[in-house]
């Protein structure tokens, strides 16, 4: 990947809409993130884990001849440290989401939630299934009432194990059990890593990374499963829908509203207010020609696959979207806000709109979204965004913008793979034991203006569907595919000819949009659905698949990171390592690990070596299994012959052609 060096001109960006606005910015002197990583040194103490700042004797820095700190804390207990507090801000993140969503369900069942409703009836009762709800002759509010209430009881519970965990295998729940890192409760592991961290409490390393993996595994199959869960119960279960992305999606002649952060709570209120016929009429009373919504980061992965709202760009595309001159509001709630907007927006007519109780940021304007007035709340936001138009001066929007077909949940692929009546994942396991497919990865996570934008995403995602591996893809990462055409129908012709067969037999895309980052608990189900449909293994570490994030930034990606891990995934990183000073935890998170769950954690700076890596261990995994050694010559007529034929047609035939019926 390319890391970008001093005395070296910086490639900021393979993304050539961010190209183009970073001239504008570079022309006009205004600052950016990806000016600014320029000027902001990473402070080498801290970047790799030698820094131990808990407590006042401190900040200790382990370097040079120094191998303890002032209490004695050694750089195996330093690094682990900071590592677990990592592991508990990301899992607080996406939990905190999940939680929010529960008190939405509720207010839902009790009728104070304006505007909102249970949309997908039949993932409530299964919900209510997992959680052991009574169904039968009870009314729906009755039901959604106890799904909102056991979900609020996760974070809070003391004892015993969080519900979810009953959905992973039966190995792997046992494996939980001996190693004493089943999740209680997701507030208590939180709380208990920052106990255990605080000065003078857990010394040893490997026995606070074990604790880390109980926080993260709270997360996984806690916090964020239930995010997901909730956000299918309230705001459907996404199908796949066609849209296009990049800041080619925001228009010259109509209001532009960017959505921002994570909630779909939010952003989904926001969709609904815009297509409001008074305030479409209002807005036409300000000159313009309508009101185009976009999105930014996770939220707009939300409603990109449940309303095909375009994504105007991944985590590092917030700033360039107002260079644009052509947003008339951005909206946001929590998560991956950076607060240089504030200052930004100051420069521009853009006003940037904060709305959740939990954030405020100097610079914004804040509109607290209340969900007893959603509805209202929502239309005073866009309202206000309208009024700005007329003050719009002047604009440069990038041509640039790619189709994309995403919003594939796990049911789908279910529905995909074996009918209405017999989903199964049982074409996709006889397609991965016979070699047609090799293997699968999820390429997930974020930007990071350290390392080239999107460089590490794509390419990675490129040789992996090359080689036949079927790819998922979550988060920035998601948008960075949109972004690059790798959603859309074309790139089945860059796919293995083996992948390609069974892509289009089957009608899903090679580089299939699983959602937003809590939606990475998708991929959990998908896994653990493959690991017990038979014929690969009993469980997640015996799969021939991998877990990727490329260009890593915060602290909730870490936390993925490790419950992928202690699900049992080999999961690679980029970027570089924030524990890389530690010998002793490079060697707990890969081989102590490997050990305990079968899954380890590697940070590899370079693309080229993460494919590698990935490709090897999915040939190892197959051989463990007894398949057939991966030949991709065995395949690829079927796909060769449809290809051309293909690619004559209209847009919207092919898509129709190769995935079926896609909403818009
Ligand atoms: O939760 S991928 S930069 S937007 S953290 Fe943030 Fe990373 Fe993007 Fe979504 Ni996920």
């Amino acid at each position: 990947m390319a890391k970008k060096k001093e005395n070296e001109a910086p490639v900021r960006s393979i993304d050539p809409a961010a190209c183009e606005m970073l001239e504008i910015a570079d022309a006009c002197g205004v600052s950016t993130v990806f000016s600014r990583v320029e000027e902001v040194r990473p402070c080498p103490i801290g970047l790799d884990g030698r820094c131990c700042k808990i407590c006042a004797m401190g900040p200790c820095r382990i370097t040079g001849k120094v191998t303890r700190g002032v209490c004695g804390a050694t750089l195996g207990t330093i690094a682990a440290r900071n590592f677990a507090r990592q592991v508990a801000g990301g899992t607080s993140a996406h939990s905190d989401h999940g939680r929010d969503l529960a008190f939405t369900l509720i207010a839902i069942a009790e009728g104070e939630a304006q505007g909102y409703g249970v949309r997908d009836e039949a993932k409530l009762y299964e919900v209510a299934g997992h959680m052991g709800i009574p169904t039968a002759d009870r009314e729906i509010n009755e039901i959604a009432l106890d799904v909102g209430t056991k979900a609020l009881e996760q974070f809070g519970q003391q004892r015993g194990e969080i519900i979810y965990v009953s959905r992973a295998t039966e190995k792997r729940q046992q494996r939980w059990r001996e190693l004493g890192i089943t999740p209680r409760g997701v507030d208590r592991e939180v709380v208990e890593t920052l106990h255990r961290t605080h000065e003078g409490v857990d010394l040893e390393a490997e026995h606070i990374l074990d604790h880390a993996m109980r926080t993260a595994l709270a997360d996984g199959w806690g916090g964020s499963m239930l995010a997901t869960d909730l956000s299918d119960i309230i705001f459907g279960t996404p199908n796949p829908l066609q849209a296009a992305a990049n800041l080619g999606v925001l228009k010259e002649d109509e209001v532009n509203i960017l959505v921002h952060g994570h909630e779909p709570t939010l952003s989904d209120m926001i969709v609904a207010a815009t297509l409001d016929p008074e305030l479409i009429e209002y807005a036409g009373s300000k000159g313009a020609k309508g009101i185009n919504l976009a999105g930014i980061c996770c939220t707009s992965n939300e409603i990109l696959m449940r309303h095909g709202i375009p994504p105007a760009g991944n985590f590092l595309h917030q700033e360039l979207a107002v260079l644009t001159g052509a947003v008339e509001a951005m909206v946001v709630d929590v998560q991956c806000i950076m607060q240089a907007l504030g200052e930004l927006t100051e420069d521009f007519h853009t006003e940037l709109i904060s709305t959740s109780r939990k954030a405020k940021i100097p610079g914004a304007v804040h509109m607290e979204f209340e969900e007893h007035r959603a509805l209202d709340a929502a239309k005073e936001i866009v309202r206000r965004a309208i009024d700005n138009y007329p003050n719009r001066g002047e604009t440069h929007i990038p041509e640039h913008k790619s189709g994309v077909v995403a919003g594939f949940s796990h049911e789908y692929l279910n529905y995909m793979l074996g009918g209405l009546y017999r989903g199964s994942f049982r074409p996709l396991n006889d397609a991965i034991m016979a070699g047609r497919i090799r293997g699968a990865a999820g390429v997930v996570g974020c930007n990071n203006a350290r390392v080239t934008q999107d460089e590490g995403i794509i390419n990675t995602i490129r040789e992996l569907i090359a080689n036949d591996v079927l790819v998922v893809v979550t988060g920035c990462a998601a948008h960075a595919s949109g972004k690059h055409g790798y959603l859309s129908p074309e790139m089945m012709a860059n796919a293995g000819t083996g992948l390609r067969e069974v892509c289009e037999a089957i009608g899903i895309p090679p580089v299939v949009h699983l959602g937003s980052c809590v939606d990475n608990t998708r991929i959990l189900t998908v896994l653990t659905q493959v690991a017990t449909e038979g014929g690969l293994g009993e469980d997640i570490d015996d799969l021939p698949a991998v877990g990727i994030c490329p260009e890593y930034m915060c602290e909730k990606a870490i936390a993925i990171g490790t419950y992928c891990v202690a699900s049992g995934a080999y999961v690679l990183f980029g970027v570089g390592s924030p524990v890389g000073a530690s010998e002793e935890v490079n060697h707990i998170i890969t081989e102590v690990w490997e050990e305990k769950v079968g899954g380890k954690l590697e940070f590899v700076e370079d693309w080229r070596e993460i494919v590698r890596r990935s490709l090897e261990h999915i040939d190892k995994k197959r051989a463990a299994l007894g398949l057939p050694e991966y030949d991709a010559s065995k395949w690829g007529r079927s796909g060769d012959w449809r290809m051309p034929e293909l690619l004559e047609l209209p847009l919207e035939e092919r898509i129709e052609a190769v995935y079926g019926a896609v909403g818009k």
